[in-house]
């Protein structure tokens, strides 16, 4: 890596122009844009787990069906981040290999268990709506295959975020007294967790300053959870719910000020120390295991038809 090369390689950025995955880039560019594509594409399928344990026991076939959907598009996220990643030299085989042996993190929200209906509602609002805040920001990043994969995930997330606020809106304020107990329950579990998911404060956030120099990043992560409580705290309110964060206020510029955040319990989860860290990873091997055969019958095809080809 030669100064002109990277001198070159900042201008394209400053100008706004995309890298493409052909594109002469630095190596700690291309290893942070791995590391955080793999992670989303890690979180995207491990995040069916919480919501697929719920499929069967939704209460009416309406529901059902858009549960069933949005596990759905969970997985073809999954599908595309891999994609994005690949473009970069790493193997599927590689990213799932560091996924399932736990060496790789996914998002710590995925840690905390679904413990009623509600909690689907409330997935879909609070961290669909963070993970929306934070991807808006990273369709605007600077290399192509991410950022057009960001285009298409938030327009589907939007649907998600919707329906987690119809079915929310719907229990906290038309609902029977325990609909409202339920919704109110599910607020006090989620909120803290999906405040932290939008990452570490600024302060201890190793990576911010390289992904914002190289327009990977365009927001730090203090600005994303701003825009995510800004957004979520009056709506909630609305709601009839209360948010469980007696020091939550807004200033006099209108932003709600957060009190303390629990970063110990942060730190625990992504370490592995979560609730539901050691299920979720049993879970996806015990998938890839029972996998294995189609696998196998893909390579064996595979390999007849090259012979054929070869005949
Ligand atoms: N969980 O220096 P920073 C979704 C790690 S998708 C676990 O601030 P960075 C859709 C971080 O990796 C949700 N680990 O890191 C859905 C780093 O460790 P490392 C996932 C976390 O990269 C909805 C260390 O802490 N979205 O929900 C977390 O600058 C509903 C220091 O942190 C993405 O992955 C965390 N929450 O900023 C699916 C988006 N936060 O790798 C189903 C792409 C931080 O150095 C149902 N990623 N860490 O060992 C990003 O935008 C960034 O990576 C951040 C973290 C903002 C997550």
């Amino acid at each position: 890596e030669t100064p002109e090369q990277l001198a070159a390689f900042e201008a394209r950025i400053a100008a706004g122009e995309k890298i493409e995955s052909g594109d002469w880039m630095p190596e700690a560019y291309r290893k942070q844009l791995i590391r955080m594509i793999s992670q989303h594409a890690h979180s995207e399928v491990v995040g069916m787990l919480p919501e697929g344990a719920w499929i069967t026991r939704a209460p009416n076939l309406h529901r059902k069906m858009i549960l069933i959907a949005k596990v759905q598009d969970e997985a073809g996220h999954g599908q595309y981040l891999y994609h994005a990643a690949e473009t970069l030299g790493t193997t599927r085989e590689e990213m799932l290999d560091a996924l399932l042996t736990g060496k790789a993190k996914y998002s710590s929200i995925f840690n905390y268990p679904t413990l009623t209906w509600a909690d689907i509602g409330m997935i879909g609002w609070l961290v669909d709506g963070a993970a929306i805040k934070n991807q808006t920001m990273l369709a605007g990043c600077s290399y192509g295959p991410y950022s057009r994969a960001m285009v298409r995930i938030c327009s589907e997330e939007t649907f998600h975020h919707k329906q987690g606020k119809e079915m929310v809106v719907a229990y906290a304020r038309e609902g029977t007294p325990e609909q409202k107990k339920m919704a109110q329950d599910a607020l006090n579990r989620w909120w803290w967790p999906a405040v932290q998911m939008l990452g570490p404060s600024d302060k201890d956030s190793p990576n911010t300053p390289q992904l914002m120099r190289w327009g990977i990043k365009l927001k730090t992560n203090d600005e994303v959870r701003q825009e995510f409580i800004n957004e979520h705290a009056p709506e909630l309110l609305e709601a009839g719910l209360t948010i469980p964060d007696p020091d939550l206020h807004q200033d006099e510029q209108g932003n709600w000020i957060h009190g303390p955040i629990n970063w110990e319990e942060f730190f625990e989860v992504i370490k592995g120390g979560g609730q539901m860290n050691r299920a979720r990873l049993e879970s996806r091997n015990r998938s890839h295991d029972e996998g294995a055969w189609v696998r196998e019958a893909l390579n064996a095809y595979e390999a007849r038809r090259h012979a054929q080809a070869a005949d």
